[in-house]
Formats: C-alpha cells, sequence, structure tokens
C-alpha cells in the first residue's frame, strides 16, 4: 500500500510543524494562541496551509491518529491546542494531580553529570516531563542520544510540597526536579 505509506509521511511532516506551531511558534504560521494554549482551527488550517496542504479532515486524521495525542479539540471543535509541550507561557488548566510513588525521566548520558548536580531543570519548556513508566522514559532519551533513565521519588516530593500535573495525553509535568530525589537506574533496564 505504498500511497497509504506516503500519505501517512506526509502527514508525519505536517504534524511535527502543527507542534512548533502549537507548542513554540505560533507566529511562524501567522497565529495567535490565547492564554490557555488555543487557536482557531480554520486560522491554523489557512496559516498551516501556506506551507503545506491540508485539510480539516486531515487535521482531524492527524489529531486522531496521533502517537502521544499530542493535540485536543476543544467541544465544539472550533479551537485546537497542544496538551503539552510548550515553550511559551500557557494556562492548561490543569488541576494538580497526586502522582504515583515513582515517575522515570529519559534523557541521555551526556546530561546526566549537569542532571546529578542540578536536578530536571525545565530548560525551554513549560516543564521538565516525566513519563509513568520506564520503556516510556527510555524512548524520551533515546530521543538525545545514548539512552539513561532516573528514577524520580514523585509521591515524596509531592509530600514535601512540590506540584504535579498530568497532561491530557498522559504526561507528568512538574516545574524541576531537585537532584535528591533522583536516582539513576541501572544499565541493565535502559538498554533494552
Ligand atoms: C535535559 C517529547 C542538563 C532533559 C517527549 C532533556 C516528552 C538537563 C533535555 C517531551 C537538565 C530537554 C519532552 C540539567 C534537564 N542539565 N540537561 N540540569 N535538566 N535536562 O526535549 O523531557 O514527541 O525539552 O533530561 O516524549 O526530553 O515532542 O524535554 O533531555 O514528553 O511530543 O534537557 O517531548 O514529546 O529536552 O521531552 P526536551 P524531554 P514529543
Amino acid at each position: 500500500m505504498k500511497d497509504k505509506k506516503e500519505n501517512n509521511a506526509d502527514l508525519t511532516t505536517i504534524s511535527k510543524y502543527i507542534s512548533f506551531i502549537l507548542r513554540h511558534k505560533p507566529e511562524a504560521a501567522g497565529i495567535q494562541c490565547d492564554d490557555h494554549g488555543w487557536t482557531n482551527v480554520d486560522e491554523l488550517l489557512a496559516g498551516i496551509n501556506k506551507k503545506y496542504f491540508i485539510d480539516r479532515s486531515m487535521l482531524e486524521e492527524i489529531v486522531r491518529d496521533d502517537n502521544k495525542q499530542r493535540y485536543a479539540f476543544n467541544e465544539d471543535g472550533t479551537k485546537i491546542r497542544a496538551n503539552q509541550g510548550h515553550s511559551f507561557q500557557v494556562d492548561l488548566e490543569l488541576p494538580e494531580a497526586e502522582p504515583p510513588e515513582i515517575l522515570y525521566h529519559g534523557t541521555a548520558e551526556r546530561f546526566a553529570a549537569s542532571i546529578e548536580k542540578q536536578g530536571l531543570l525545565r530548560g525551554e519548556r513549560q516543564y521538565v516531563h516525566l513519563s509513568a513508566d520506564a520503556e516510556t522514559a527510555v524512548k524520551v532519551g533515546r530521543r538525545h542520544g545514548k539512552p539513561v533513565v532516573y528514577t524520580v521519588n514523585a509521591a515524596q516530593m509531592n509530600r514535601d510540597g512540590y506540584a504535579f500535573y498530568l497532561s491530557a495525553n498522559g504526561v507528568w509535568l512538574t516545574e524541576a526536579v531537585p537532584a535528591e530525589y533522583l536516582k539513576k537506574m541501572g544499565e541493565q533496564m535502559t538498554d533494552g
């Protein structure tokens, strides 16, 4: 099914562009996001169309099939936003959530020394991103290089007063993780 494959590849390219717009740079498509990250669907489509052909049904397919459920429409489908990952300030109106005992953060080995010294910092993004399982964390880490995974003593952090949020697509968010709550997982856990 050659055609189908090519079509998917196209949608992936467009999806990456949508991520870039909705999380980092709406002005690149000549649009704006409101304080909660929402933007008008028709305006987004017009903005993307300057670069790639897309219509409403293709956008719906991207949102529906996204492997990480990165985007959400509002109730009446007139607006869209990214569920997490923003670098600009946005109020996603996420309620504080009680984290499980342990969460996971995947990163690259080359960041380990700095992380063990400074803890996890949010960098460009609004929050540090944590995964609910080690397997996901390995994948996140691999994006940056040879993966290493840290366990985060999340329940203890929470008891110590740090707030946690759970995004609509299951990513745990917190502002920073001090080094004392981190523990590097063994190599055998991260090379699979
Ligand atoms: C590292 C993807 C040195 C941190 C994923 C990470 C995620 C430090 C990098 C989402 C540090 C930032 C976010 C310190 C943190 N010293 N390095 N003190 N503290 N770092 O991409 O968590 O596919 O901004 O370990 O699935 O990798 O885009 O964050 O390696 O959920 O939807 O600084 O992006 O989702 O990198 O990934 P990122 P991330 P998408």
